[in-house]
């Protein structure tokens, strides 16, 4: 049983997830992706109704960066409601598959509850040098355009890049994950906060992708659904016109490397409080944004 008035630990959200392919084994399938720096178990659920594999889906993460803990309990309560309140919501799952990791960035979440707050990066160390600062930026480490842009090649920096494109074992598996179900994926959303953006490609240049019409179009529909709940009216755009160009990001490299067309940031209600939400603003921020990822989900059912 899960509630939305606190924020779960890493262990916890697996225990939940665990507890869902017990109870409802018809509808959840877990898949262990991997494991992070630190070991701990990456695991995406995948919610299907049927198909073998063959309907539409949709990829949703969050966590990428350790301190924005209302992207996982967004990743949280999708689940939730598409499994445990399904009945509410079949017309989510009856066409469309979804897979769900909510915490990509496992070491970093964890540090930022027991020794660090405000910690953004994973917690890798460089094995060849004395480097005194850890972590990865993991929303600079994809290959695309890795660098050229928005990004650091210092290791004490907060947005640095990595050693490589790829370094990060926490992205190599989402990677690894996306690459073999990318026939089926054909929306991918990745949670951040804060600031209230719906950003789309491209990261790393302020050209526009030839679909931006689409993405537009999609994403205002999912603000109108989102300001509808009682949430506020997003940004929407570019993430290097409307943000800042930042090379290197999951959604550019989901969109440019591996072909899903409809790839999201969202920067989720945080206001007025930074990374710090309260427990007690967890519900009414997902539940709100919720109505938008049903914006999402419906045009995955109706357009592939
Ligand atoms: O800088 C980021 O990685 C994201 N903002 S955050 O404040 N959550 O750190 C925005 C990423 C947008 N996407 C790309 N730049 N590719
Ligand atoms: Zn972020």
């Amino acid at each position: 049983e899960i509630s939305f008035n606190q924020y779960y630990r890493h262990s916890e959200i697996n225990i939940y997830l665990e507890e869902l392919a017990v109870q409802y084994p018809d509808l959840v399938q877990l898949e262990s992706i991997g494991l992070s720096y630190e070991n701990r178990e990456m695991v995406v659920i995948k919610i299907s109704t049927g198909g073998n594999g063959n309907r539409p889906a949709v990829l949703v993460d969050g966590g990428i960066h350790a301190r924005e803990w209302i992207a996982p309990a967004m990743a949280l309560y999708i689940i939730q409601q598409l499994v445990e309140n399904n009945a509410a919501n079949s017309d989510l799952t009856d066409e469309v598959d979804w897979y769900i990791l909510p915490v990509l960035n496992p070491d970093g979440y964890e540090y930022s509850h027991t020794s660090d707050r405000m910690w953004r990066k994973s917690r890798s160390a460089i094995p060849t040098t004395t480097q005194v600062c850890r972590g990865v930026d993991q929303n600079r480490n994809y290959d695309f355009h890795w660098m050229e842009n928005g990004a650091s090649d210092y290791p004490c920096s907060e947005i640095y890049a990595g050693e490589e494109a790829f370094s990060e074992p926490e992205n190599q598996h989402i990677r690894d994950f996306a690459e073999a179900h990318k026939d089926q994926i054909k929306l991918y959303l990745t949670f951040h906060s804060y600031g209230e953006y719906l950003l789309y490609p491209w990261g790393y240049t302020s050209a526009l992708p030839s679909d931006w019409q689409t993405l537009q179009a999609l994403a205002e529909e999912v603000d109108d659904a989102h300001a509808a709940a009682g949430g506020n009216h997003f940004s929407i755009g570019t993430s290097t016109n409307v943000l800042y160009a930042a090379a290197g990001g999951s959604d550019d490299y989901m969109k440019g490397v591996v072909g899903i067309d409809l790839s999201f940031t969202v920067e989720l209600t945080d206001t007025p409080y930074g990374f710090e939400l309260p427990a007690s603003l967890i519900e009414p921020t997902v539940t709100r944004f919720f109505e938008g990822v049903r914006v999402f989900g419906r045009h995955v059912k109706e357009n592939f």
